[in-house]
């Protein structure tokens, strides 16, 4: 990884952050993407604390959905920035647990313009210079909910089906190159996913992980990292992993609270 160019969305937090400081560690350069730009500062403060100035890297102030401004700033990256070798298509939430005929449309919206379409936007900007240059990875973050639908999850499960076709497709058409591509599609990991998907309540999101051992952050960026470090002839074109304590995405066990 050493001097190797990652750009990774949604690095302000969870994954995306945890995916900054294992690839800083092995000494990428990184281009960290976000909408929150205090957060994405008060991590490369963290990252150049503990790594020095010999850790180079690239704030980018981006929201995913806004095609243009992913146009943009892809096109106009520093010279130094440009040959971007991996991509992790980390940024993504899920809105809402609502039965799909009760479900708000704004939440929809959200999911399907940043899970989806953003995904899209970055593969689509970043992917064609990987082509000119002859090397490359892509690596989506999907998730169980792409593989199995559980109640309420409906229009979330349906964006990570649709990773899980996009990535399977990218690895078809990049067929005949030396691009590689992954998908990596966790269960239950927690971060601010569950206060995101309702909406802040605090309450309701811890009560997703209690009495059972989630996934951390660092767990599902060990796995990515993994996936980028292999020979070069080696694909690993997915991964599912969950905790020990969770069977499906329907099937967890919890230890009873007295
Ligand atoms: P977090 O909420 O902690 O992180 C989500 C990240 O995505 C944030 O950095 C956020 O940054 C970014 N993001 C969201 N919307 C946009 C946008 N429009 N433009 C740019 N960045 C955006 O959750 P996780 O770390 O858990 O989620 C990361 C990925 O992992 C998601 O794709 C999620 O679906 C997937 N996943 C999560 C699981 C879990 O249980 N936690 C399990 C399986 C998959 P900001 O708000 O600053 O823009
Ligand atoms: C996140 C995992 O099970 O909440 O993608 O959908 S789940």
């Amino acid at each position: 990884m050493d001097k190797k160019i990652v750009l990774i969305t949604g690095a302000s937090s969870g994954i995306g952050a945890a995916c900054a400081r294992i690839f800083a560690g092995a000494g990428a350069k990184l281009i960290l993407a976000a909408r929150r730009w205090q957060r994405l500062q008060e991590l490369a403060q963290e990252l150049t604390a503990q790594y020095g100035d010999d850790l180079q890297l690239h704030l980018l102030q981006l929201d995913v959905r806004d095609r243009l401004a992913v146009e943009s700033t892809i096109k106009n990256l520093p010279q130094e920035w440009a040959d971007i070798d991996v991509l992790i298509n980390n940024a993504g939430l899920s809105r809402g647990l609502d039965k799909l005929h009760a479900g708000d449309f704004q939440d929809w919206e959200e999911m399907i313009d940043t899970n989806i379409k953003g995904l899209l936007y970055l593969t689509r900007y970043v992917v064609p210079g990987m082509v000119e240059r002859d090397r490359g990875h892509v690596i989506n973050i999907g998730s169980i909910a792409g593989h199995q639908t559980y109640p309420g999850g409906n229009v979330y499960c349906g964006t990570k089906a649709a990773v899980k076709a996009i990535s399977e497709g990218l690895k078809l058409d990049l067929v005949g190159t030396p691009i590689k591509v992954t998908s990596v599609d966790p269960g239950m990991v927690e971060t601010e996913f569950s206060q995101v998907r309702f909406h802040g309540d605090s309450d309701r999101a811890s009560q997703v992980y209690q009495g059972l051992t989630p996934l951390t952050a660092d767990d599902i960026a060990d796995v990515v990292f993994f996936c980028a470090t292999r020979p070069n002839h080696v694909n690993i074109n997915e991964v599912i992993l969950m905790p020990v304590d969770q069977a499906s995405a329907t099937l967890v066990h919890r230890k009873s609270i007295i």
